[in-house]
């Protein structure tokens, strides 16, 4: 059409016609995009013109600080972290930001039955949430002990709103659906009237219980949930049946019914051996474990006067050891690693109708191809596992870990500055020769390991003072979401490089920006300084399409002139 020129005479229409054709042959060449040049023309330009003249790269410039959500560190307003006798029970002092409930932890070892009632309302538990009988072998302690745990949902779905309920962040503003075997509260399940957050007795894995050797142990799960459950007492000792002759093993397919939603059951068991074993739930496991219904369960060898801090919730530091703890270890900690698919735990999010979540979770949920998401070391991830779980520690000094992997996967556990000796697998002891120092161990799914750590700083049990990462070595496991630094990454932090707040004094880094949601939204750069151009710029885009509209413009002009020339010069 360009190329039509009625009227004219021929000389002058070709004349037209060869401008025409001259412009666009240059309307292509400036609008073809330079990142189609050949390499050779690349490397031509740049050598005639230099590379700054050809590309000119943006410029670098500090990123605006970004926005932080929350405090860092909250502070510990009523002074839980203090170490304090409540009701003659010595607690522990707990360095970390965040501590638990002391008046929890007094609850835990007197017994909810055996405590004033100002001691209960501070602890949050219900009046039957531990009671604690006779002291059957005279020697000073409680042998008697029934625990009742119910089963809570973690941002689940609600009828009343879009956003989930009650919120329980495992890292700023990640938030799976979970399920957890709670211990008996008293009240409300969040904080306060104002949120949905839940309060901080309400979190995962689900508690880690303690008993003695030789109690007589009962534990009763009120289902308090819209899903049948059951208990399977992991590695600790128990009948398959229990006295009355009903299931005791917690395994639907084998043992016993599932005990319905409204429904209780009452688990018995005396332990004839101690050590470290695992509670779950064994209703469809290959689910339930996952969404969180597993915990440590401790059995501590029976000792005089040896009163135990029955519930640790969430894992963590135990404030208030047993006395075979305290005879050979300054402290101890319960580590409970676990993972989590968030295409699963979605699926709790979607409706509150139990008929569509078990469609959901049990049809169209496909575990063989799963793949797991988020990676929690006590029921967080990184960068709230500095606020919670970190081991604190001493020169000198010892501490016990009782180490469990919940997780669908194995981990790798390892510690940086420190080798430390396995001393119990799966709550049985291992002679010294299958226990030298090693700073990697191997942990599969539902194993356990009794682990000593020794802050002597002698280049094999310490390597001296400092901020010492301890983590799955596996690279999915120290992200979250595919998002790193997260996943279960905590630390061995030494004394002295702890600010009073409990934070680590970190050599030259700002950890600030992983306390915003933006960072695991992957809004945050990973430099500080950036130049949005280099990566991505949706403005590019569009000089792009601009650049490709002139060009099939111009091309349209020079095919239609050549074409026109040619029929031209045939017919004459
Ligand atoms: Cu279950």
């Amino acid at each position: 059409m360009w190329c039509i020129q009625l009227g004219l005479n021929r000389k002058s229409t070709m004349k037209k016609n060869n401008i025409i054709l001259l412009l666009s042959i240059i309307g292509i060449l400036i609008s073809f995009p330079p990142q189609w040049y050949p390499l050779s023309l690349k490397i031509s330009l740049t050598s005639l013109f230099g590379a700054n003249d050809y590309v000119s790269l943006p410029e670098s410039k500090p990123q605006e600080s970004t926005i932080t959500n929350e405090a860092v560190c909250p502070e510990d307003l009523s002074g839980w972290g203090n170490k304090q006798t409540i009701e003659g029970i010595e607690i522990n002092e707990s360095k970390a930001c965040v501590s638990d409930n002391p008046f929890l932890v007094a609850a835990s070892v007197l017994g909810t039955n055996n405590i004033s009632n100002e001691t209960l309302l501070k602890s949050g538990l219900s009046s039957d949430a531990i009671e604690k009988g006779r002291d059957l072998d005279g020697d000073g302690d409680p042998d008697e002990i029934h625990i009742k745990l119910e089963i809570a949902e973690l941002n689940g779905s609600s009828p009343i709103s879009d956003k989930p309920v009650t919120t329980y962040d495992i890292a700023p503003g990640i938030q799976p659906g979970l399920w957890v075997f709670a211990p008996k509260l008293a009240g409300m399940a969040v904080e306060n009237f104002e949120t949905q957050v839940a309060r901080t007795s309400l979190k995962i894995p689900s508690p880690a219980l303690r008993v003695e050797q030789g109690d007589i142990v009962k534990i009763t799960i009120q289902n308090t949930h819209y899903m049948p459950h059951t208990l399977h007492l992991h590695g600790a000792d128990h009948g398959f049946l229990d006295e009355n002759g009903e299931g005791n093993d917690g395994v639907p397919i084998a043992s016993e019914m599932p005990i319905l939603p409204g429904e209780s059951r009452t688990y018995n068991l005396k332990p004839r051996k101690a050590g470290t074993m695992f509670y779950h739930c064994h209703v469809q496991p290959h689910v339930h474990v996952q969404m969180g219904l597993q915990g440590l369960f401790i059995v501590e060898e029976n000792k005089s006067n040896n009163y135990l801090q029955t519930m640790n919730v969430g894992a963590g530091k135990v404030r208030a050891p047993s006395q075979t703890s305290k005879q050979f270890y300054d402290s101890e900690y319960d580590i409970h690693y676990m993972d989590i698919d968030k295409e699963l735990s979605s699926r709790i999010q979607e409706s509150n109708d139990p008929r569509i979540v078990t469609k959901s979770m049990h049809r169209d949920y496909d575990i063989t191809d799963a793949n797991v998401d988020y990676f929690t070391l006590n029921g967080r991830s990184f960068p709230y596992t500095f606020r919670e779980s970190l081991i604190v520690a001493e020169s000198e000094k010892k501490a016990k870990l009782r180490l469990v992997n919940g997780g669908s996967k194995g981990i790798s556990f390892h510690t940086h500055g420190h080798k430390f000796k396995v001393i119990e697998r799966d709550g049985v002891p291992l002679n010294e020769a299958q226990g030298p120092p090693q700073d990697v161990l191997w942990v599969p799914t539902s194993q356990r390991y009794d682990i000593e750590l020794n802050f002597t700083n002698d280049g094999t049990n310490s390597y001296g003072p400092g901020i010492w990462l301890f983590h799955d070595h596996q690279n999915k496991g120290v992200t979250t979401d595919g998002i790193g630094p997260g996943g279960n990454i905590s630390a061995i932090v030494y004394d002295e490089f702890l600010d009073d707040d409990g934070w680590p004094i970190s050599n030259g880094m700002n950890l600030n920006q992983y306390f915003s949601s933006d960072y695991y939204d992957k809004e945050i750069p990973i430099w500080g300084d950036i130049a949005p151009e280099v990566s991505s710029n949706p403005k590019d885009d569009i000089k792009l399409i601009f650049r490709l509209i002139l060009l099939a413009l111009f091309f349209g002009i020079f095919f239609s002139c050549t074409l026109k020339l040619i029929t031209k010069g045939r017919k004459e």
